[in-house]
């Protein structure tokens, strides 16, 4: 698939999603609406988008990494919602929309986002796309797992959370923030397409692990830029908000020309890991558009 055909991989997970969350009537009704209106609503949907152009690339058929993509999306969406709760972020505003907290109210989305990263393990270890490889399926949750606890995106926040207001953070503490806050879950969006494929050879699997190590970075230092020179419409949540929280940023420690060419470098660091596969244009295309974006 070349960049021309990428809507379809946008196409593929709105249906796989619909079908892997509880509908909307399905008791309790509210848990679930609440569940679908934050996993539903207009994201970029970058992590699902990477997973079905990383089995692109390892010629892994999409059937065998739709559950890994439902689930990631899943896990993204949960973390959103408890981001913006009042006890962390406190916003308002996320994918153009209210916050889950303020369109149900805090306990529903507390709940909700408990629920779907439940529900995340739950379509890894059930989808039907993986029942003739038991040993993929665990080798997924595994990664998924790490990427998301204490060692991964929630040990991030952790750290995100007490380096606020704080003026001796260090790039190497930002870069440790950054790699486990956002980087783990968009990493393990190439792992866990890798733990699909039938053989990867330890260099192509270190190459893979270049490659999203370096664009997970990438997408930050690209979110900490898009903080301060974007809207509030094109983000559809509130532009200089890290500011306004006094976060640790790329900009705020390097300056904002710095940490524009540092997310280059670490571009041109992650496609040159791609050079050893044949057809790398879809991993590539979702590179350029990580570091270019504007929301
Ligand atoms: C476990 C509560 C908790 C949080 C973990 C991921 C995270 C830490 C918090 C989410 C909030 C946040 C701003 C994280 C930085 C990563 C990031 C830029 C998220 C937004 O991702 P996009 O731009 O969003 O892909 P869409 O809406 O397009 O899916």
């Amino acid at each position: 698939m070349d960049e021309s055909q990428a809507p379809y991989y946008s196409q593929r997970i709105e249906h796989v999603l619909d079908a892997c969350l509880p509908g909307a009537d399905t008791s309790p009704a509210r848990l679930h609406e609440a569940m679908r209106y934050a996993v539903l609503a207009p994201g970029k949907r970058v992590r699902p988008r990477l997973v079905y152009a990383a089995a692109d690339v390892l010629g892994v058929p999409w059937v065998r990494v739709d559950g890994a993509a439902a689930a990631i999306e899943c896990v993204h969406a949960y973390s959103l919602i408890h981001d913006d709760l009042p006890a962390m972020d406190d916003d308002n505003l996320r994918r153009g929309r209210p916050t889950t907290h303020i369109a149900f109210d805090e306990a529903t989305a507390i709940l909700a986002g408990d629920a779907l990263q439940a529900l995340a393990f739950e379509i890894v270890a059930t989808h039907g796309g993986l029942n003739d490889a038991p040993a993929a399926r665990a080798a997924q949750i595994a990664t998924l797992a790490h990427a998301v606890g204490s060692r991964g995106m929630v040990g991030g926040q952790v750290l995100d959370m007490g380096a606020e207001g704080r003026d001796d953070v260090t790039t190497e503490d930002l870069e440790e923030i950054h790699n486990l806050k956002t980087g783990a879950l968009l990493a393990a969006c190439v792992t866990m397409a890798a733990d699909a494929a039938e053989s990867l050879s330890a260099d192509q699997r270190a190459a893979l692990d270049i490659f999203a190590t370096r664009i997970g970075l990438a997408f930050q230092v690209r979110d900490d830029v898009l903080d301060i020179e974007s809207s509030t419409e094109k983000l559809g949540k509130i532009q200089g908000a890290d500011v306004a929280h006094d976060k640790a940023t790329y900009p705020a420690l390097m300056g904002l020309d710095e940490a524009k060419a540092f997310a280059q470098r670490l571009y041109t660091e992650a496609t040159a890991a791609l050079d050893m596969f044949e057809n790398a244009e879809p991993l590539r295309a979702i590179a350029r558009e990580i570091v270019q974006r504007d929301h």
